[in-house]
């Protein structure tokens, strides 16, 4: 019996009573545009820009998110971006907790200094500390909407760099067609490590080397213009926001090119459930429960999942069947 394949509970189905909801969260989007990083994305969607596609006589409350990028950087959703609190008080990280309240959690967890070991099928490998890299490669704001698999999401104002900058500067060789990714192991300040002994640690995750080399695939230092809290993968994780969840691998200490494709740890788990490629799909539910909406984690309002989480203009090329 693992978390992840806990089905969402029946109090997560239940709709929210939807107007009430929608007010309290049409408030707190203002406060927030008014105050911090608002630009005209939010404020069309403050003005009912995406209302139009919401469906007329829907029995259950849900609305499909917007993701034109009116007045933000091209990549990022014009959505108002769930509150820093929210968004450090729900988290998976099984190293330290089985439940949603990793924060309580984290406090013996050094995450500095912070070595990266790159290596495997690349001319340059490396190993590295997580600081200098991003004095080398710089930071950029990516705000995305992110989908865990148990159905619920939120959206992240992510800080960091592509993924590609780091994959470019370890210069892989032409047999490298995949990248494999470990966690950080350290029982002694991972209380969850030793509370689930029997999983395959350190937490392992993998892409292939087109997806790990797309615009969207992010590394994410921060969140909020803060550094990343540690519930949240300090001092650096991985962002997919196409995909599942649990491809978005944090703390991360070793990335590895290899030529075939590598398991991951819920893989290993149960591979029916939780396949290498997990792109989110509203049509393909999970074996007990539907994809087909989420729950956003602040306001509870349930929304259509998007076909590749919204991001298919970006990435959908990778996946078209001839
Ligand atoms: N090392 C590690 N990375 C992990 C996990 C984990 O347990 N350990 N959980 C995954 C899952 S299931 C999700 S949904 C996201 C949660 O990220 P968040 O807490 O930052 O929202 O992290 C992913 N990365
Ligand atoms: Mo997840």
């Amino acid at each position: 019996m693992n978390t992840l394949g806990k089905a969402p509970s029946s109090s997560e189905i239940t709709p929210e009573p939807l107007y009430l909801r929608r007010r309290e969260f049409l408030h707190t989007t203002f406060l927030f545009t008014a105050t911090s990083v608002g630009t005209g994305g939010s404020l069309l969607w403050l003005m009912g820009g995406n209302r139009a596609s919401e469906p007329e006589s829907s029995p259950v409350s849900v609305s499909t998110p917007s993701l034109t990028t009116a007045g933000r950087s091209s990549y990022s959703t014009n959505e108002p971006s769930t509150s820093y609190r929210d968004i450090t008080t729900y988290n998976n990280f099984y190293e330290f907790t089985l439940g949603k309240d990793v924060f309580k959690h984290v406090e013996a967890f050094t995450t500095e200094p912070w070595k990266i070991e790159i290596t495997g099928l690349c001319e340059n490998p490396m190993t590295v500390d997580a600081r200098e890299l991003l004095e080398e490669f710089g930071m950029e704001e990516r705000i995305y909407r992110f989908r865990c698999v148990e159905a619920w999401a939120m959206v992240v104002p992510w800080s960091g760099y592509p993924f590609r900058k780091l994959i470019e500067k370890a210069k892989p060789k032409s047999e490298a067609k995949f990248i494999r990714m470990l966690t950080a192991s350290k029982p002694e300040q991972m209380p969850g490590m030793r509370q689930a002994p029997h999983y395959p640690w350190p937490y392992f995750e993998g892409l292939r080397m087109d997806e790990a080399m797309n615009t969207l695939t992010f590394m994410a230092t921060g969140i909020y213009g803060k550094a990343l809290p540690k519930q949240h993968g300090a001092p650096l994780r991985l962002v997919v926001p196409w995909k599942y969840g649990y491809k978005s691998i944090k703390s991360i200490v070793k990335i590895e090119f290899i030529d075939r494709q590598p398991k991951t740890f819920w893989e290993a788990l149960q591979p029916e459930e939780y396949p290498f490629e997990s792109n989110v799909d509203p049509k393909v539910p999970h074996p007990r429960w539907s994809q087909a909406t989420h729950r956003l984690i602040d306001t509870g309002s349930r929304e259509r999942t998007l076909y590749l989480n919204g991001y298919a203009d970006w990435v959908g090329d990778m996946y078209r069947r001839g």
